[in-house]
């Protein structure tokens, strides 16, 4: 019982800071979706990789970068904020070969506040 006691305290102090950090980066952008999705595997290569924002994006701040399995960076330096859309942050491909991709993102929203973060996709 004790024991029980414990877990459910832990999880609820766990709750807390899940709580206070999410209310302490109100303001910041954070990804809606991305194409190719998160994670996924697709045959073919992408013309480019398309992560949307849930607000406006600081495009002289926000850039976007892609990465091979071995680490090395294959992008050409085009990963920016779309004009028209700055919500939309877009890195236009060369073809690729079969492999595991990482994309690694940071963005800076309209309050200054910048975030980031990666994820993965596999080419067949
Ligand atoms: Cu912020």
């Amino acid at each position: 019982m004790l024991l029980s006691i414990g877990i459910v305290k832990r999880f609820l102090v766990s709750l807390f800071f899940v709580i206070i950090s999410t209310t302490g980066v109100w303001g910041h952008v954070f990804p809606v979706r991305s194409d190719p999705k998160v994670g996924s595997g697709s045959k073919e290569s992408p013309a480019s990789v398309r992560i949307w924002f849930d607000g406006p994006l600081e495009s002289v701040f926000s850039e976007m970068k892609l990465f091979d399995a071995e680490g090395n960076r294959i992008d050409q330096g085009k990963g920016k904020a779309v004009s028209n859309d700055p919500t939309l942050l877009s890195l236009p491909l060369q073809q690729l070969g079969a492999g595991l991709y990482r994309v690694r993102w940071t963005v800076v929203a309209k309050d200054g506040h910048r975030s980031e973060g990666d994820f993965s996709f596999r080419i067949k």
